[in-house]
């Protein structure tokens, strides 16, 4: 092929001094194939996770060319610049996007989206790395940790993730890890740590080794959330499932190699019966009762109980919930297990025993609870709670249909917390405190504070503590995210993250004074967010 077919192939016009996009949409407005790219990376980074890979919505709303092109430029960078009340971030003001840059992303969404990549067994296999083979791994533990007490962080803008030893507040390692690791989960034995990057790189780390490191490492597609480990008895240490965004997918491996064994795809029909192109995979818990990952299809509302004893027989009972299902955990016997419907503002609750759907429970606006929180209500007997993105409340639902059977699988109760932007909530077996936060609350003195209840008097109102002014830091935002126990239940750790090129800190508080009693500040604690401790866990105890 000569030049100037080349040229001619690609339309672009041989004085242009820059190539230029090619839209199959002559409407849209002019980019470079520079800027494409920038703008696709972009896009990916930041918009991604709300209104979807292909753009066709989910938290956010559908940014295809039939609805972007009628906005018009001008229409979209005011949008993207000062965002809105029902979410959007504003992007531009507070300063995370340059006033460049919005134009581009408001260009950009007028594009067609790109189609992202497929990724097969085979494409999964051939990312994987093993830094450590199997057989030169310990066999015990070659160190004098407290491994029960190590807290895994994520650093979110590094790619990091930082183990710290619980006891001595000290940092043993900061391991390399994909970008934004989303969560920490643990083998059933407590040996192995497996991380899951927004990138869907997926990393196993040993924290039987001298020094806990990464000992095998995979990428199982272009964005993920979650990842889950064997529990059943028979099967401790053996398998793990990683769910993704993008593919819409999820990838069940060796969990000593992460050796790829069978991708399943989750695209289909929604609980009303329509076609999704993108169901992507939201949180996945091991069922304690079966050998078994309850899998959440978010678009779908399906809830697939995947039977991981027989890989080539695949055995999978699919629960219809609600739609728009995100995070969720276990109630307090793991015998249930409880994921919100965020966007339908319902809780769903699954039977792990029986295979069914236990109940949809109806809450407040966009319920989030991270795992949830369970205790004993004075008068409602076990419950689990959940705070909400979209409402100050505090809703606690009946879990135990014998002995309290008007009550289970009832909104029992919604205390009011100080405010709407919550994610996280959190409770220990020998705590009587349960914790709030608000790190998207729009109003900053709540987005650095945190509310605490007192579980034996719920009638009073919550105590709120400033956790960021315990840290000292500079100027700048900082949210108070993610309470987290230590395994004795005497501290709750919070992060308090700030932007990354300023100063974060993790506050430790006394549980039982609700005083700050010690800040871990150090250089390379770069944006920390989620935080897990090991035990806890582990014993799926919260
Ligand atoms: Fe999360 C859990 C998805 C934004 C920190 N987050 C989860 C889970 C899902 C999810 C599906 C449940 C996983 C499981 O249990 O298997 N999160 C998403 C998103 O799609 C969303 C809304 C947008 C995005 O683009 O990622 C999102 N999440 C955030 C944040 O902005 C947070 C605060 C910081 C960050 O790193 O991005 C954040 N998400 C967390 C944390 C958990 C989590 C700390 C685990 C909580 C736990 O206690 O288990």
């Amino acid at each position: 092929v000569s030049q100037t077919d080349m040229a001619y192939q690609a339309g672009g016009s041989p004085l242009a001094k820059e190539a230029m996009h090619q839209n199959i949409n002559p409407k849209a407005p002019p980019m470079t194939a520079a800027e494409f790219e920038r703008a696709k990376q972009i896009y990916f980074e930041r918009c991604a996770g709300c209104h979807g890979v292909l753009r066709k919505g989910a938290t956010g709303k559908a940014l295809t060319p039939d609805i972007t092109l009628g906005k018009g430029t001008d229409y979209l960078k005011v949008f993207i610049a000062y965002g809105s009340p029902a979410g959007m971030p504003n992007w531009q003001t507070s300063g995370e996007m340059s006033e460049q840059d919005v134009d581009l992303m408001a260009r950009y969404i007028q594009q067609e989206p790109p189609t992202p990549p497929e990724f097969s067994l085979a494409d999964i296999e051939k990312t994987r790395k093993i830094y450590v083979p199997v057989e030169q791994r310990p066999t015990r533990k070659m160190n004098h940790y407290n491994l029960d007490n190590l807290f895994s962080v994520t650093l979110r803008d590094s790619g990091e993730v930082a183990l710290i030893d619980g006891d001595t507040k000290q940092i043993i390692n900061i391991v390399k890890t994909g970008y934004a690791v989303h969560i920490s989960r643990l083998s059933k034995s407590g040996r192995y740590l497996y991380v899951i990057g927004r990138d869907a790189r997926l990393n196993l780390i040993d924290l039987w080794m001298a020094k806990p490191d990464n000992v095998a490492e995979i990428k199982v597609g272009l964005e993920a959330r979650s990842v889950e480990t064997s529990k059943f008895k028979g099967f401790e240490d053996k398998i793990a499932v990683a769910g993704t965004y993008w593919p819409p997918q999820f990838v069940i491996m060796d969990g000593d190699t992460l050796k790829p064994r069978k991708v399943v795809s989750t695209r289909g029909m929604t609980v009303d019966n329509e076609y999704h192109p993108e169901p992507r995979v939201a949180s996945i818990v091991a069922s304690h009762y079966r050998p078994e990952f309850v899998i959440n299809a978010k678009e779908t509302g399906k809830i697939m109980m995947v039977d991981y004893s027989d890989l080539n027989n695949l055995k999978t009972t699919t629960i219809d919930s609600a739609k728009f299902l995100h995070d969720g955990g276990f109630d307090s016997t793991g015998r249930y297990f409880l994921v919100a419907a965020n966007a339908s503002n319902k809780i769903a609750v699954v039977d792990t025993k029986e295979d069914k759907l236990a109940a949809l429970v109806d809450v407040g606006k966009t319920p989030h609870p991270g795992r949830g929180a369970n205790f004993t209500h004075p008068k409602y007997g076990p419950v689990w709670a959940t705070s909400h993105l979209g409402a100050e409340d505090v809703t606690l639902i009946g879990t135990d249909p014998v002995k309290h059977k008007p009550y289970a699988w009832k909104a029992v109760e919604v205390l009011k917390g100080q405010g709407g932007g919550s994610l996280f909530i959190k409770t220990h077996p020998k705590s009587s405190n349960l914790w709030v936060d608000t790190p998207l609350n729009p109003d900053a003195k709540m987005s650095q504070s945190v509310a605490v209840f007192d579980i034996k008097n719920l009638n009073k109102p919550p105590q709120i503590v400033d956790v960021a002014a315990c840290a000292q830091l500079g100027d700048g935002a900082k949210r108070v995210v993610q309470p987290e126990y230590n395994k004795a239940g005497t501290e709750v750790w919070f992060s308090v993250w700030s932007a990354k090129d300023k100063e974060s800190a993790i506050v430790v508080v006394d549980d039982k004074t609700r005083q700050c009693k010690q800040v871990i500040k150090d250089k390379r604690l770069i944006t920390p967010t989620g935080k897990f401790n090991v035990y806890n866990t582990q014993h799926d105890v919260y």
